[in-house]
């Protein structure tokens, strides 16, 4: 019977299975829930508790007197401390230290969690539990937890420490069991993590196979939309500027058929444009690296340093990345998704063309500031490789055909006109690689006509980003932010918290942080910070600086709003305040490509840029119809800001329709270096996403749920006397054949709550019984010693 017991508690039955994850003892779960609860606290000798250090950390100590309300305290290093013994927290006795499931902590301080956190980080174990929640914190190294045997570990459960590979594990298993679609949605600052722990998710699911190389197929696509739609940034080498979600379908057999990929505002300016010490997209840098003799000599490549694109930000190289290797790395990924040599030859074409197109400058022709552009190796260059005339280059950056009073006059192009229309050219020309990067990945994965059942989506989006200096960007990345954390809040603390009211069990409220407020600040019409974006970017005469006048004008009494001086604004996010300076706003939203550029692109021979400007013009109509945008097409009606919102709801609506896995990657130092815990980081972290709260609403909470009808069907052939057909009282007489104890589930009108574990301890008896490995006698008896 031991021998069972054992593997009864390893099966574990796809939920955190041990005794220790049940709630916490009574007094102690009463004690101390709140976020830093300084409850006096008498401190007894030898006893550990937690001390303030001068410099803010927190220290584990122990107390070695008292009297009266001095406390005197040995902390780590050996060193001794006086302290109010009031100041002093308790901290949890030495058998909690590194519980993997922050639920089993006794005392939830903000002490003991970081302390929990970094216990386990100092040794590698980089996964915790909050709840339902995985925290993962960056160990900027490699860590020995990955790879096909710990796969093979996870898949057969014999080992359940808390991992990535234990959610996509959860979310397959669940996919299957509930038949509903399930995503993994992961979130975090810039440089947590999110992209490296989206890559170990398909790694797993991946190793389930598909036939046919689905599953390599679709870990190829990583190497190549890093290698476009990622760069080194202040806050991390590595940084997406692009926000993705990946949908990997399952056939109904179970196995991998197809995937798709969706994108989300690539950050297009920093094509022309990129701060000091940060990097344009990686492609750039591989392909001049890494392009053997014959291409390089096809592309007139030239080092990075003598592009001016690349120039301005003086950072051309990342410390410990091989760029050249990366670009074989990415060709060959683009031979596994079946993009051809010749479309290769393409995108490559284009990335040169985008570099050299940086490089054509102007000259002045008259006393009005009016432009040419010079002939000479850049122009030669941009037009050899995107297969167009000089003249027509000449004439689409030095001149704009303009209707007034009905009347076609061409207006020429001052140079400050010319270098934007020059500028505007390249983003347009990468974006639309991009785009089409996109599209051919979809059309390689495409699930087709194969039969599919159910899908596990994992979200990677950009993080939330504050700089000295936030620009229009950061705006976007943000505000995805915001909505994004509202899904979070709502899942794990709205609605699990109006399902137990409305099917009437006993609960007291616990409060979380709402973010609403700051998503009405953006969200609200007409005067959110979206509309009024929008609303002055239609206005010809409208500067960045009645932008901001106006959003203090309107705003001013907003309490997540502050307007600062000039052109400033600040934001008060979840994630802490963010400056905004309105410089490129309007401009940025608008993203204006004029006619003459996409009538330009459209005559092109290399045919991505000819294929997306013929796109534009299909969709452009009466022109005139747009006052406030003279000679663009229709497609650029929305602002950037409205596709946006529009791509965000679209996002949470897929999101909604499925079951959430939530990971919060969490970045213990901003160096980007290995085995450096900052503490009050961390905190701010996770304060800001609400670790805590989770593992509270968890603790007290009943995080499994399922409704009569489906637990009386489901385990309903495992009673032993059938008295009653009603699915309440049948759900009933399986709890108590299987002693369920009391506290540990209610009923309510419609469903059973369970506490984390209960119903895993179910469904091994379930599938034993189905397997017919033990008979049911046997195995609840296990149960019950
Ligand atoms: V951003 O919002 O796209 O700027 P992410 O995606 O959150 O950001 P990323 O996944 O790129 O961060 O991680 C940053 C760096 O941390 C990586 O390049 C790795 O060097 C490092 N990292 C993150 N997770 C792991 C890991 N599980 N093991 C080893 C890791 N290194
Ligand atoms: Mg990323």
């Amino acid at each position: 019977a031991t021998a069972e017991n054992d593997e009864s508690a390893a099966e574990g039955g796809g939920e955190a299975d041990s005794a220790s994850s049940a709630p916490a003892p009574a007094a102690s779960s009463q004690r101390d829930t709140r976020w830093g609860d300084t409850s006096s606290y008498g401190a007894k000798k030898k006893q550990r508790v937690f001390c303030q250090l001068p410099n803010g950390d927190w220290a584990l100590c122990t107390v070695i007197t008292t009297s009266g309300d001095e406390s005197v305290v040995k902390v780590p290093e050996g060193k001794v401390l006086r302290l109010q013994t009031e100041s002093l927290q308790p901290a949890n006795p030495e058998i909690l230290d590194g519980v993997d499931d922050l639920m089993q902590l006794s005392y939830l301080s903000e002490p003991s969690v970081l302390y929990n956190l970094q216990y386990r980080y100092s040794q590698d174990m980089i996964y915790t539990k909050a709840g339902p929640v995985l925290v993962a914190v960056n160990p900027f190294k490699k860590v020995a937890l990955y790879g096909d045997e710990y796969i093979t570990a996870y898949r057969s459960k014999t080992m359940d420490s808390p991992h990535v590979y234990a959610i996509a594990d959860s979310a397959l298993r669940e996919m299957k069991r509930d038949e509903v679609n399930q995503s993994i949605i992961i979130s975090g600052e810039s440089g947590a993590g999110k992209t490296e722990t989206a890559k170990i998710a398909m790694q797993y699911l991946a190793s389930l196979g598909g036939g046919s190389g689905i599953e390599y197929e679709i870990l190829q696509t990583n190497p190549i939309l890093e290698a476009f739609g990622n760069a080194k940034t202040l806050r991390n080498d590595n940084s997406s500027r692009f926000g993705k979600l990946i949908e990997i379908h399952f056939s109904t057999t179970g196995r991998i058929c197809g995937a798709m990929i969706q994108t989300f505002l690539l950050e297009k300016s920093r094509v022309v444009q990129c701060a000091v010490g940060e990097r344009s997209y990686h492609i750039f840098y591989q392909l001049c690296a890494g392009a053997p003799p014959t291409l390089r000599e096809k592309l007139n490549l030239k080092k990075v340093d003598e592009y001016k694109y690349l120039k301005q930000s003086c950072c051309y190289s990342i410390a410990g990345v091989d760029d050249a290797q990366m670009f074989r790395t990415v060709t060959e990924a683009m031979n596994i998704v079946h993009i051809s040599k010749e479309d290769q030859d393409n995108v490559f074409a284009m990335v040169s063309a985008v570099l050299w197109l940086g490089d054509v400058s102007f000259t002045i022709i008259d006393n009005e500031n009016h432009v040419e552009i010079i002939v000479e190796e850049a122009a030669e260059t941009v037009s050899r490789l995107l297969g167009c005339s000089i003249e027509d280059l000449n004439l689409a950056l030095s001149k704009r055909h303009m209707k007034v009073n009905n009347e076609n006059i061409v207006q020429k192009l001052t140079l400050a006109q010319a270098t934007d229309t020059r500028d505007a050219l390249a983003k347009a020309l990468y974006a639309s690689l991009f785009e089409w990067l996109v599209e051919q990945i979809n059309k390689s994965l495409s699930v087709g006509k194969r039969r599919t059942g159910r899908s596990i989506s994992i979200l990677d989006i950009y993080g939330f980003e504050s700089f000295d200096k936030n620009s229009f960007e950061q705006f976007c990345i943000n505000y995805a932010n915001e909505r994004l954390q509202q899904h979070f809040n709502r899942h794990l603390f709205k609605l699990e918290q109006e399902e137990y009211v409305e099917d009437g069990i006993d609960w007291a409220k616990v409060e979380f942080e709402d973010n609403q407020d700051c998503l009405n600040l953006f969200e609200k019409k007409p005067l959110g910070l979206l509309s009024l974006l929008d609303e002055e970017s239609t206005f010809p005469n409208a500067t960045d600086l009645t932008f901001a006048s106006k959003l203090k004008q309107h705003l001013d009494n907003n309490s997540c709003f502050r307007g600062e001086r000039g052109k400033a604004f600040t934001v008060r996010h979840y994630a802490g305040e963010v400056a905004y300076d309105t410089s490129g706003f309007l401009e940025k939203n608008r993203d204006l490509l004029h006619m003459d550029s996409i009538q330009f692109l459209a005559k092109c021979k290399l045919s991505i840029p000819q294929m997306f400007a013929s796109k534009m013009l299909a969709q452009s109509d009466n022109l005139e119809s747009v006052p406030y945008r003279p000679s663009v097409a229709d497609s650029q009606k929305l602002s950037v800001a409205m596709k946006f919102k529009g791509q965000l709801f679209q996002l949470m609506q897929r999101l909604e329709s499925t079951t959430p896995h939530f990971i919060r990657c969490i970045k213990p130092n901003n160096l980007q270096l290995p085995a450096i815990y900052g503490q009050e980081l961390v905190l701010q972290q996770l304060k800001c996403c609400g670790v805590l709260e989770v593992v509270r609403i968890s603790r007290s909470g009943y995080p499994t749920r399922m409704t009569h009808q489906k637990f009386a069907r489901r385990y309903g052939f495992l009673l032993e006397d059938v008295a009653s057909q009603d699915p309440l009282s049948v759900s009933v007489a399986i709890l108590h054949q299987f002693n369920i104890l009391p506290e540990m589930y209610q009923v309510g009108y419609t469903k059973l709550f369970f506490r984390t574990g209960q119903i895993g301890k179910l469904e091994n008896t379930r599938n034993r019984t189905l397997h017919g490995v033990l008979r049911v006698q046997s195995c609840f008896r296990g149960y019950q010693a």
